[in-house]
């Protein structure tokens, strides 16, 4: 069953209002959730599914272990990933564990889902405030996932929530994040022009703590992972922010836009070097994204996924399900 919210944070206390998980209604949203998932990645799943019809459910031989392989690279699976779980697959195959199609088939599936449940892939909301640095490359979606995520802190959880406009690159970028805000019905902080990305996460903390608030969220401006002297500045910024409370960010997330493939992977190495990233945002998956990327981060650097983005608007930013990915990813139906 998909993750929800209630899933993806750690909060103190009492239950947040709303319904309850086992709801008529909130089971149908969450069934609803993985068909569109599902939709979404539709064109990896049809060639996908197709080749493991054609491979797994056939008589085996090493070419069905190739063809796997290559169906999974395509999905941006990632070439040191796919040989993990093809190898283990074929192991369990040929010492008689898993025999037909369909037990191949889902045996798969939680290969792939194992490989995507790694580390801490919740959000601990318990620090007073939680303070949250988004970074990314340009264009992935931090901004946009700065606004759903603070609207569903507001919602689903009745979070007060503070967003920090510290792109102060672009005025473009600040007038973006405080109508996100305004959609959100969250506060904003901003600095003056060409104010330094620092010194805005600084104020933006020290008016959540002067407020109460729950959460503080910190858009920062894109960056080329290649771009040395923006990547310094991103420690700056973490730097900073520690200055007013020393164990945050408690959370930095990384977004990746899903239909770069293979290069995702790469930004999340450098930025990772630049600052510990706690949780990865597969953004676009909408698009023509492919998805696998997602497991290969996983398995390569270690780095759980906790959000993907399925759309512009406000409801399209989802916790990450690692069993629903896998399956939405491999099965046919
Ligand atoms: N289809 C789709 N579009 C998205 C998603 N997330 C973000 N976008 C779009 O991608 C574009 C860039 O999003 P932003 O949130 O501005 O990205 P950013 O990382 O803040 O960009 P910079 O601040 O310029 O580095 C916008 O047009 C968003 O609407 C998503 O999950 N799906
Ligand atoms: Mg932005």
């Amino acid at each position: 069953m998909a993750r929800d919210w209630r899933d993806l944070f750690i909060v103190d206390g009492a239950p947040p209002p709303g319904e309850s998980e086992s709801a008529p209604a909130s089971q149908e949203r969450r069934r609803g959730m993985f068909r569109r998932l599902r939709e979404n990645l539709r064109k990896t799943r049809q060639a996908l599914t197709s080749e493991i019809q054609a491979t797994l459910f056939e008589d085996l031989s090493d070419e069905t272990w190739e063809r796997l392989e290559e169906a999974l690279i395509y999905a941006d699976v990632g070439a040191g990933t796919t040989a993990k779980v093809v190898e283990q697959l074929e192991r369990e195959a040929t010492e008689g564990d898993i025999t037909g199609g369909e037990a191949l088939t889902n045996r798969l599936t939680e290969l792939l889902a194992d490989i995507a449940r790694t580390g801490e892939d919740r959000i601990d909301l318990r620090h007073e405030p939680t303070v949250i640095l988004v970074a990314g490359v340009n264009g992935t979606g931090k901004t946009t996932t700065v606004g759903k995520l603070a609207w569903h802190l507001r919602n689903d959880l009745g979070q007060k929530v503070v967003l920090g406009a510290a792109d102060t690159f672009r005025a473009a970028g600040v007038e973006q994040l405080e109508l996100w805000a305004q959609r959100a019905g969250v506060e904003f902080v901003k600095g003056p022009p060409d104010a330094d990305p620092g010194a805005v996460a600084y104020d933006a903390i020290a008016a959540g703590r002067r407020d109460g608030a729950d959460v503080v969220i910190i858009d920062t401006a894109g960056r080329l992972h290649t771009q040395d002297d923006l990547m310094a500045e991103l420690s700056k910024v973490k730097r900073v922010i520690a200055k007013q409370i020393p164990d945050a960010p408690h959370e930095t997330l990384l977004t990746v836009d899903a239909t770069t493939g293979q290069n995702g992977l790469r930004q999340a190495r450098l930025f990772s070097e630049a600052v510990p990233v706690s949780g990865l945002v597969l953004t676009k998956l909408d698009g023509t994204a492919k998805g696998g990327i997602a497991l290969a981060i996983a398995h390569e650097l270690g780095i759980p996924v906790k959000l993907i983005g399925i759309g512009e608007q406000l409801e399209d930013l989802r916790p990450f399900d690692p069993d629903d990915f896998a399956r939405a990813l491999v099965t046919a139906e």
